[in-house]
């Protein structure tokens, strides 16, 4: 028998008519435990009512506006009999000085999908510490995945429950915080109250300057913050558009299309994706199993995450790519010389490292090119972290050589070696990811001639590089030599750098792997 399952606004503590601010599912929409149904807003909290349960939305039964109890029916599942199922609510209060109330909460493993008996890999906190709702708490790594947990609260850190190594699950202690009021007061509180945490959606391969800080403290509910994660936008910089400037899914969507702030209709706009008077055409939606067969696999983690970041940089930053070419007929005599010599110490030297040490001496030429946007001002960084692509069985990752500018080749070759393998194994840390000035990207070892690099913003430009080939370079138009040459594929932002300088960065780049003397001068 067909029938209809309600959900309900669940117990919300003395609330009573509490308006529904935002409703975030639709009719036939397939929903999954926790996904957010609604947030309602009281004068002292704003409140996201997750789904109980999977399920397919048949109705919606309130609008924004509607005022809400205990009990009222949110929407309707379709279901195999009637049936009624209470949510339960997730409390994200406004920025206020009252936080948490005073007491003592025991922090515990949230809801991590089917992964049990996960190990914790790292812990960020010791007791004693301060911490803010948001700021990691413990990295946990499956086989499949590695997981933030964050703080659910602020407070101080009274006990840690796990050590590294640990191997936890669903609901497993892993830390006791006293919660702001009851830090404040240095008073003990009674009966530990319970707080789960939510996993971040920022794994470890999130690179990129997000101020934790700012982004705890903004004003919006875990779902939003999830999707901030997700799409790599720093949320203490959104500009809510919501009540009392709560931020909402749309502020967020309009930050990461480049909208600067955010309001509701212009982000409307840019999701009809109007451009030149011309709208765009919604996403073709194929049944491809009506072409043959078919099978479905979930993105991973990393790569939805890479893709939010690669998708942003792509759609935000008006690319060019200026090709060239490097003679490295000397530079290869000259490598494979030193990896003789080196043979004994272990250390292989690649194309790449000598790449870097090149990149160093360009972007030391051209400073524009180490530098980053902010806002109208241009951010000139007097140190050269060097990120380069690692190709990982789980994505694309960017780890960075801190201060390139300081270190040998054969230093440079062994941290990379380090980080590729780290990466690959998928236990890179965000900040072996972050603070890079300039990328390179190489696909020398697999093929290819040029290719278009995405920017790693806030970076300016990135240098691709594909495989060596020999080639005949003629002086005079008479003579003819073969020369192992370089293909060189730089993208740069228009916003920041001139065609003629992308050009003059790249001569220079290919001038000083010629002949790395240069390097010198
Ligand atoms: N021309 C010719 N040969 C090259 C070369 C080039 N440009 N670059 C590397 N090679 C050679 C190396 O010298 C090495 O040869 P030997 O084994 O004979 O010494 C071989 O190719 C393999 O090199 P490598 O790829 O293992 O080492 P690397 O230092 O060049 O690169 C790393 C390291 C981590 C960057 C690389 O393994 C990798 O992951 N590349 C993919 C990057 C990527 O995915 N970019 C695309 C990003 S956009 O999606």
């Amino acid at each position: 028998m067909s029938g209809l399952i309600d959900i309900k606004v669940p117990d919300i503590g003395d609330f009573k008519d509490v308006p529904v601010i935002e409703v975030f599912v639709k009719p036939g929409d397939k929903v999954k435990a926790e996904d957010p149904l609604v947030a309602l807003e009281s004068d002292k909290a704003t409140m996201e009512v997750p789904s109980p349960r999977d399920g397919v939305v048949k109705s919606v039964v309130v609008k924004v506006g509607d005022k809400v109890s205990e009990g009222a029916v949110i929407v309707q599942f379709e279901g195999a009999g009637a049936e009624q199922v209470e949510a339960r609510p997730v409390v994200s209060a406004p920025p206020s000085p009252v936080n948490a109330p005073a007491g003592v909460a025991e922090v515990r493993v949230p809801d991590i999908g089917d992964f049990k008996d996960v190990p914790v890999i790292e812990i960020f906190v010791k007791a004693g510490d301060s911490v803010k709702a948001e700021d990691p708490l413990i990295a946990l790594e499956s086989d499949k995945a590695t997981m933030e947990v964050p703080a659910p609260l602020s407070g101080t850190v009274r006990e840690i429950k796990v050590a590294t190594g640990d191997k936890v699950s669903e609901g497993s202690i892993i830390l006791v915080l006293a919660t702001s009021d009851a830090a404040a007061a240095g008073s003990a509180a009674p009966a530990p109250a319970a707080a789960s945490a939510a996993p971040a959606a920022a794994p470890v391969a999130q690179a990129g300057g997000v101020d934790e800080k700012a982004f705890a403290l903004a004003y919006a509910g875990p779902a939003v913050r999830k999707l901030a994660r997700e799409l790599g936008v720093d949320l203490g910089k959104v500009k809510g558009s919501g009540n009392h400037g709560r931020v909402v899914r749309e502020d967020v969507e309009a930050f990461a299309k480049g909208g600067a702030a955010s309001a509701k209709p212009q982000a409307a706009t840019a999701s009809r994706g109007g451009v030149g008077g011309i709208d765009l055409l919604p996403w073709p939606k194929v049944d491809f199993a009506k072409f043959g067969p078919v099978e479905r696999k979930e993105l991973g983690r990393i790569k939805k995450i890479s893709a939010a970041n690669l998708h942003r940089n792509w759609v935000v930053i008006p690319h060019v790519t200026t090709h060239d070419e490097a003679d490295i007929t000397d530079l290869e005599q000259f490598r494979v010389t030193m990896n003789k010599e080196l043979e004994k110490s272990g250390v292989k030297l690649s194309l790449l490292p000598f790449m870097v040490k090149a990149a160093v001496a360009t972007l030391q030429k051209f400073p524009e090119f180490n530098a980053s946007l902010d806002g109208d001002t241009l951010v000139y960084k007097n140190y050269w972290h060097i990120g380069f692509a690692a190709d990982t069985p789980n994505g694309l990752m960017v780890p960075v050589i801190r201060d390139a500018d300081k270190k040998s080749v054969p230093e440079i070759a062994k941290e990379m070696n380090a980080l590729a393998k780290i990466a690959r194994e998928g236990k890179i840390k965000p900040d072996q990811m972050q603070g890079g000035t300039f990328s390179i990207s190489s696909l020398g070892g697999i093929g290819g001639i040029y290719f278009t690099p995405i920017i790693n913003a806030p970076e300016v430009a990135i240098m691709g590089v594909c495989k060596g080939y020999w080639k005949q370079h003629s002086a005079d138009g008479k003579t003819a030599n073969w020369r192992l040459t370089l293909p060189l594929s730089l993208s740069w932002d228009h916003r920041v750098i001139d065609g003629a300088a992308a050009a003059r960065f790249n001569v220079y780049f290919a001038n000083v792997l010629a002949d790395l003397r240069r390097v010198l001068f």
